[in-house]
Formats: structure tokens, sequence, C-alpha cells
């Protein structure tokens, strides 16, 4: 038995060192490499890759569709005559329509600079595609921390272990990026405060000092009303302030807009909670926030994140290791993978990827759907509408998957992929600061393919290769003369805040009021219904991984909602709303706050009753800045399965 050096490039912000346990090519087990914010452990998802690799769903070879859209009826086909059909088919549409009637679609299956941005844009740019506007996740926050900060490193999670107090908002770690909490616990043990800001119960919020549970949506007047405390009660760093920030009063101006009362009366939580938040966090040195992603998926959540962002400027709280804060530090890396495969820049139409449902059904200028690092049949939002798109006879699909997931089961083609452990990959963290660029741990499984053999067969076969177009290794050297290094893996430091560096904004200072748009707070949907919310999964990584999954997933409901709509632990209920609807159990829990409901993201067809997932309840709405996806603006209701919704 070999061990291999590895790494993991899933979409998550770790991005952990692996060894990988080899016998005759097979991946045998996988482990946490003992250096770096990896430690030396893993999550139990991709220590159980093998299962991926190896499990009935893995795709081994090319298939064809034979039945109707959708029957799940497929052949056996070679790589050649699969290649040639997307050639001939993608050329016709082309012919016929123009390149804007081919869609690329794809998002977080890999973050990896070999597996997206690179040889997939470099075809799907010359083909003269429609461009995907990537608005999936991430784009609301990106939106703040580039407004406020410029998008400047954050602290690295050992530097949690300094801080006497942590601020969680909106963020999961025990889910979403576990290297985080051995950090958390140092502090905790060295008499360090937490709180948690989360509609949810979670396990970290449950072990808090304050868990302060919102209505979701309402982290703007929630976080606009902390400022206000911290400049009412001479809290703000005045001096701290005219050295480094502009924007003061007119920020300080909109805080004072919401009252500590009134802010408690939109966010549905107890003043005095925003009081203590808010003296705790002012009087604590060194103070920590993490903010995660919870709070960006609505309508406020570029306002919402940026309000959140601003508390340790208004306090200052910059100083001493274990202070500032962490959004996503992928800011740090100046890395560009389609410089480094020599995309030119298009001009093409773009369509945001959460209206994929719209495009498809509502006009039919799409006729050819590429879709690879991606699953849109469990994470798109109008999940209904999305389901109608891909039924279209005359959409030409091809879903480039590493298994059977309830997309490929909707393709004219599946071509099968290779995972992270069976390619090389070139990637980042965007949470732990370390770069990799390692070769593949073992052979492809099958006769799966990697996404830069396969785009770069696919632009030969199309006419689109140009001499000097740099191959695999040619791009990972141009990354790393990009980030001026050699070697890896490679675990930067980013150095500190207002120390080694100042804000990353063009005139170096914090933007406490980006411009006069901001902050501008839009009322909830739907008051007086329910607010459904679809966190992330431990065991899954959005959809990744569902296959591996077993059982019916549970809706949350606290106590009040379920007795004031009789529904029982356990019996089917109906979540719906006028976009679609959801059959599956109960689970009665004053873990979530009243008034909101949990449906967890990505579940598949096999995790609910009628095989619909949370997404079939979300809009397509943007949000406010960053135009990102708006899941949890999602408002429902909820009846016993056997009664017909009015
Ligand atoms: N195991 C696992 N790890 C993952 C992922 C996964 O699916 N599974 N996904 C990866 C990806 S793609 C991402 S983007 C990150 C996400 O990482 P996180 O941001 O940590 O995860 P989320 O579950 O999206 O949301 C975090 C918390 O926000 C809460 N929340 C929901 N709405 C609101 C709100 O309006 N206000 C506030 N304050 N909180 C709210 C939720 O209850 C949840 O506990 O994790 C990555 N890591
Ligand atoms: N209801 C609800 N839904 C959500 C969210 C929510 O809050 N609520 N949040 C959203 C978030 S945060 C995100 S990031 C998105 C993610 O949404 P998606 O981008 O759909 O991510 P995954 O579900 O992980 O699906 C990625 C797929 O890519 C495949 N894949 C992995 N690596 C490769 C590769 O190298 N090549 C190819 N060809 N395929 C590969 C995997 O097998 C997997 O099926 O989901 C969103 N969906
Ligand atoms: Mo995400």
């Amino acid at each position: 038995m070999a061990t291999v050096s590895s790494s993991c490039p899933l979409d998550c912000p770790d991005a952990c060192s692996l060894e990988v346990s080899v016998e005759q090519d097979r991946v045998q087990a996988v482990r946490g490499a003992d250096t770096g914010t990896t430690a030396g452990f893993i999550c139990s998802k991709v220590a159980r890759a093998a299962d991926h690799l190896y499990g009935r769903e893995r795709l081994t070879h090319p298939l064809r569709r034979v039945g109707p859209k959708g029957s799940g009826r497929f052949e056996r086909i070679g790589w050649d005559e699969a290649l040639g059909t997307i050639t001939s088919r993608l050329l016709q549409v082309r012919d016929a329509h123009g390149g804007e009637a081919i869609l690329p679609y794809s998002y977080g299956g890999s973050n990896g600079y070999l597996t997206e941005g690179s040889f997939d844009a470099r075809l799907f740019q010359r083909l003269g595609a429609t461009r995907l506007y990537r608005n999936f996740c991430a784009l609301p926050s990106s939106a703040a921390a580039e407004a406020v900060y410029g998008r400047m490193p954050g602290m690295p999670y050992a530097a949690y272990a300094e801080a006497q107090l942590v601020l969680v908002w909106g963020c999961n770690p025990h889910a979403t990026g576990i290297h985080l909490l051995p950090h958390l616990r140092a502090s905790r043990k060295a008499g360090g405060k937490l709180i948690v800001v989360d509609p949810r119960r979670t396990r970290l919020a449950a072990d808090a000092d304050l868990h302060v549970a919102p209505r979701p949506g309402t982290d703007l007047p929630l976080a606009l009303a902390v400022a206000g405390w911290l400049f009412e009660h001479g809290h703000a760093d005045r001096d701290f302030l005219t050295a480094h920030a502009t924007g003061v009063e007119a920020f300080r101006a909109v805080c004072a807009s919401w009252p500590v009362e009134r802010a408690a009366a939109t966010c549905q939580v107890p003043a005095a909670q925003i009081v203590e938040l808010a003296r705790s966090y002012a009087e604590a040195s060194p103070a920590a926030l993490r903010c995660g992603w919870g709070p960006e998926r609505n309508r406020n959540g570029g306002s919402a994140t940026a309000a959140i962002l601003a508390l340790p400027a208004v306090a200052n709280k910059f100083g001493p290791l274990g202070g500032g804060f962490t959004m996503s530090n992928s800011g740090y890396w100046k890395l560009d993978a389609g410089l480094a495969a020599r995309v030119a820049p298009s001009r093409t139409r773009q369509v945001p990827m959460t209206s994929l449902g719209r495009v498809l059904t509502d006009d039919r200028s799409i006729r050819a759907l590429f879709v690879y690092n991606c699953n849109p049949v469990a994470t798109c939002p109008e999940q209904a509408r999305v389901l109608r798109g891909l039924a279209r006879e005359d959409l030409f699909t091809v879903v480039f998957e590493q298994v059977h997931t309830d997309t490929a089961e909707l393709a004219d083609i599946v071509l099968p992929a290779t995972t992270f452990l069976e390619h090389r990959e070139v990637h980042r963290g965007y949470g732990a600061y370390v770069f990799h660029d390692r070769p593949p741990a073992v052979v492809p499984h099958g006769e799966a393919r990697s996404n830069a053999r396969v785009f770069t067969e696919l632009t030969e076969r199309l006419g689109l290769a140009e001499p000097g177009d740099p191959d695999e290794a040619g791009v990972a050297a141009a990354l790393a003369a990009q980030m001026g290094i050699e070697g890896a893996p490679h675990h930067p430091d980013p150095g500190r805040p207002f120390q080694d560096f100042e804000p990353w904004t063009a005139d170096r200072t914090i933007h406490l009021m980006p411009s006069a748009a901001w902050y501008a707070y839009r009322p909830d949907p739907a008051p007086e219904r329910l607010a459904l919310i679809s966190p992330a999964l431990g065991h899954l990584v959005s959809s990744t991984f569902g296959q591996l999954m077993e059982g019916l997933q549970p809706v949350q409901v606290h106590p009040d909602d379920a007795s004031e709509r009789g529904l029982r632990a356990g019996q089917l209920v109906r979540v719906f709303n006028e976009l679609g609807e959801v059959v599956l159990p109960v689970e009665v829990t004053d873990k979530v706050r009243p008034g909101t409901v949990v449906i967890a993201k990505g579940l598949w067809k096999r995790h609910t009753h009628n095989g619909a997932a949370s997404t079939a309840l979300c809009p397509a709405t943007l949000s406010d800045f960053g135009d990102g996806a708006c899941y949890n603006d999602a408002r429902v209701d909820i009846v016993p399965a056997e009664a017909q919704p009015s």
C-alpha cells in the first residue's frame, strides 16, 4: 500500500491537505495530512471518498439517451461517438441559431483552476456561447466585502484561538468548515465568550453564551442597530475611523434610523439581546467576527453582509492578534484561470444561472445546454421550471458528471468525469490560506476523463484550437507564476490589516457608506408566512455525495408552528407555495425559531416523498447587491399531506 499526498478541492473553505492510501491504483482510505489548517483530520464525507469513486452510481462510460427524456433509458456508447455527437450537434445549433443558443452551465462541483474557468471557458468563448452569470453563491457577500474593504484578506482560523470573544454570524462550521472548531474551542477554554446569530440553534449556538435568532433576512437592521448602539455609547473608535475610514457620518445616520427597539421588532428578537450583543462585542478584546453565507441569501444580502462587516471597523477590533473578521478569503488570491488558459474576453449575452428554469421555458432561444460541475435539478431555484425546461425534447443536453445525478437523468448525452483524486488539480482555500498543485492520486475509474481533457478535445474537434494554447502543465505554470511561487502545498501568511497592509479599496480606506444606495432595508416578502431556509448538511457538499445518503429527509418545524397547524412529529406534510411543493416528514423541534422552517439544501429526488427539493420553493429573485440567489426568501405554508392546499 502506497501513501500519496493530495488535497480536496470541493466547495468548502478548508481546502484540506490529504493523505491517500492507494493499492493497485484504487483509493483505499483518505486521511487528513498533519500540515497547515488540516492538522491531521478531515470530514467524514471525504474520508469516505472511496464510496463516491467506486459506488454503484459512479459513471464509468459515456451514455446516450434511448427513451423519452427523463425515462432513465440510456445505452452505453464509446467516447468517440459521444464527442462526435456533441461536436455535430453544437455545430448544427450554432449554424442554425448562433453561438448564443448554446448555454454552458457550471458551478460549485470543483473549486479548482484546471476544472473550471480555464479549458471550459476557452471552448465556450470561442464558440460564442451565452455567458453564465454564476450567482448561486457568494456574490452578495463578495460585493459587500469589496465595497467596504476591497476584499482584503481576513483572519486565518488559528487566530481565533486568541479571541476573548467570537461572534459567529450566519455560519455553521460544524457542517461547513470544521477546521475552525479547534480554534473556537481553544478560545473558549481560555475563557473567551461565544455569540451566535442564526435563526437555528446550531450545535455552536447551543454552546454559546448568547444565541440571537432573528427572522431570516433581517440581519441588516440587526447589524445597523448594533453599530448604532456602539456609536451612541462611546464605543466607536473616533481616532481609528478618522485615520482609516470614509463615510462615517453617513453610516452613523443610517444606523440612527434603526434604534434597538425598532430593530428588535423587525428581527423578532428581544431588544435586550441586541444590547447584550453590542455591549459584549464592545467590551471584549481581542474580538473576532466569523461571517458566513447565511445572511447573504436573501433580498438584503449585500447590505446585510456589509453592515455586519462594518462592526469591527466601527469598534476598531483590528489591533491585537485574535481581532478582526473573516468572510471569504478568496479575494487574497490574485489568481486568474482564464488568463492562465489564455481565454479571450467574451461579449456575448449573459444570463443569471438562477433563471435557468425561465430561460429554458419562457423563451426557447437556448437549444443546447452543457452542464458540468453542477447539479441544477437539486440546486437551482424554481425547480419545477428547471425540470420542465430540461424535459424539452428540442433541447440538446449534455451532462458531464461523476455520478448519475437527477440532472444526468435528463441528459441526451452523459459523459463520465474524473473525481479530484483522479486528475491533477490546482486550487486554493477560501477559509484556509493554502495553495495546492498536485498530481492525480490514482488512475481514472472506468473510462472517466478529466474536464481539462474533454474540453481540450472538444475544442480541437470543433476546429477552435489555436497554436500556443496552454495545456494542463502550462496553465498550472502560469498560475504559479501569477502567485510568484514554486512547489506545493503552499501556506502563505496573509499578514494583519493596519499593521502589515491597509484595506484593498482604491483609496486604501474602509468605506462604511460605499454609496447612498447601500443599507436600504427591503421588508419581508410575506411576514405572515413561514420563512423557509435551506442550510448546508454535514453529510453533503451542496448536493455532492447525495447518492450516498439514505432515507427521507425532514422539514424542521418549531412546536408552536406545528401545533397551530395540527402537525404531528413524523407525519408526511406538504410544504408549498406558488412555485411548487415538497412532500416529506415533519420533525418538530425547537432548534428552529418560530416562523422559520428548514429543509436542507442539495437534496435529491430520493430524499423527499414527492421527489422535490427545497429549491422547488425557492424564488429566482436577486439580492440588492451582487445579484445573488435569494434561496432564503422562500415563504411557505404547511399542511398535513392528506389535506389539499387551499
Ligand atoms: N458539509 C458541507 N460543507 C459545506 C457545504 C455543504 O453543503 N456541506 N457547502 C459549502 C458552500 S457551497 C458554502 S457557500 C459554505 C456555506 O457555509 P455556511 O455559511 O456556514 O453555511 P449555510 O448553511 O449556507 O449557512 C450558515 C447558517 O446561516 C443560517 N442562516 C440562514 N438564513 C439566515 C439569515 O437570514 N441570517 C442569519 N444570521 N443566519 C441565517 C443557517 O441556519 C445556517 O446555520 O459551506 C461550504 N461547506
Ligand atoms: N435550496 C438551496 N439550494 C442551494 C443553496 C441554498 O442555500 N438553498 N445554496 C447554493 C450554494 S451555496 C451553492 S455553492 C450551490 C452549489 O450547487 P452546484 O454547483 O450544483 O453544486 P453541487 O450540488 O455540489 O453539484 C456539483 C456537481 O459537480 C460534479 N463534479 C464535481 N467535480 C467535477 C469535475 O471535476 N468535473 C465534472 N464534470 N463534474 C464534477 C459533482 O459530482 C456534483 O454532482 O448550491 C446552491 N443551492
Ligand atoms: Mo456555496
